[in-house]
């Protein structure tokens, strides 16, 4: 019952939240060549094929970022762009040179997820000053607005606060949490930290027992979880993941103590990638936050409109929604990532 009340409110929650700016940044998958086209119609205006972009991006840690490059790669082939592509391997410094080399290149727009939200202001003020202009994707960067021109990706905050509703639900107000953080410093992790607490201050039984890093990725999730277990075994009564890459790690964890996830241990993680579902149908992990990965074509389109001098948006947030086990089969053959 108060699932179901849940469930509609967040529901009417995310599509009103949803509503304006997807008027102007649709959520497609898929453009066409032709249709993107249509879009600039004046001969004089840059197509597509016309462009050269430099895209830094963070590596390879989770199922997440693997669809966010294929989405990236893809659509750039589907629509003609010429994309310099770089995997930073999880290193800011090797996203800096990544701009560096791009800016020498004299690239039309620059595309990145920062891996961390600080250390930019230098390198994005001489991609400023030679003129090129930086699209920030998945994660924002914390520097002045005039360093970038627009920011596309998820409100990580309110995947926070969702992550806890859902939880407060599951647990009827009460639990002993831990909590596996994401990469220290990265804006998701920042704000998925901070957005689950918010919710939680209405939650006196509530109470986070331990948090700490798992740096995105299982291997990090799992070994973190195990430290959890050993330091206070089955007081543990939730586990708050802030990707589902580390709840699945941490969910082998909890089997290898010989607890059940999803019952003795209740999660809940974020991203809604494929394995969450595969876990959700075996009953071991109880709610996933979606966050979108596929934000290629979204990306091209605003890179085209920022070439031939449009207005964009300052934020185009992607759309996104909450599943449970209950959908979790007659779903995953529709999931993309
Ligand atoms: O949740 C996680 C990935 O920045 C939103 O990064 C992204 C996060 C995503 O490694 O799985």
């Amino acid at each position: 019952m108060v699932k179901k009340a849940l469930r509609i409110f967040l529901f009417f929650a995310i599509f009103a939240s949803l509503l304006g700016p997807l008027a102007c940044a649709p959520k497609t998958d898929s453009l066409s060549t032709s249709q993107a086209d249509s879009l600039s119609n004046p001969k004089s205006e840059k197509k597509y094929k016309d462009l050269i972009i430099g895209y830094a991006q963070i590596g390879a840690e989770s199922e997440w970022r693997a669809a966010n490059t294929i989405s990236i790669k893809e659509t750039a082939n589907d629509l003609g762009v010429e994309l310099r592509f770089l995997d930073a391997q999880q290193k800011q410094e090797n996203q800096i040179e990544a701009i560096r080399k791009f800016i020498i290149q004299k690239v039309d727009i620059i595309g990145i997820s920062p891996i961390v939200e600080t250390g930019w202001d230098d390198v994005f003020q001489e991609a400023k000053d030679a003129g090129i202009p930086i699209i920030l994707v998945d994660r924002r960067a914390d520097v002045p607005e005039d360093l970038y021109v627009s920011y596309l990706g998820s409100d990580f905050l309110e995947e926070g606060r969702n992550a806890a509703r859902v939880m407060a639900e599951l647990v009827n107000g009460k639990a002993n949490i831990v909590e596996l953080v994401g990469t220290i410093g990265s804006a998701p992790a920042n704000d998925r930290y901070t957005g689950f607490r918010e919710i939680l201050k209405d939650y006196p039984q509530m109470k986070i027992i331990a948090s700490e890093s798992g740096d995105f990725t299982r291997a990090r999730g799992k070994e973190v979880m195990e430290g959890f277990l050993k330091t206070y075994g089955d007081q543990i009564t939730a586990v708050y993941a802030h990707n589902d890459d580390m709840a699945l790690g941490a969910i082998q964890a909890i089997e290898e103590f010989g607890l059940k996830p999803g019952v003795d241990i209740k999660l809940v993680s974020i991203d809604a990638a494929r394995g969450a579902f595969e876990a959700m149908i075996a009953g071991k992990l109880n709610a996933t936050i979606e966050c979108n990965p596929l934000l290629g074509p979204q990306f091209f389109e605003l890179a085209l409109k920022v070439v031939n001098g449009k207005p964009v948006p300052k934020w185009v947030p992607s759309a996104e929604g909450i599943f449970f086990p209950e959908d979790a089969s007659s779903i995953l053959p529709t999931r993309k990532y």
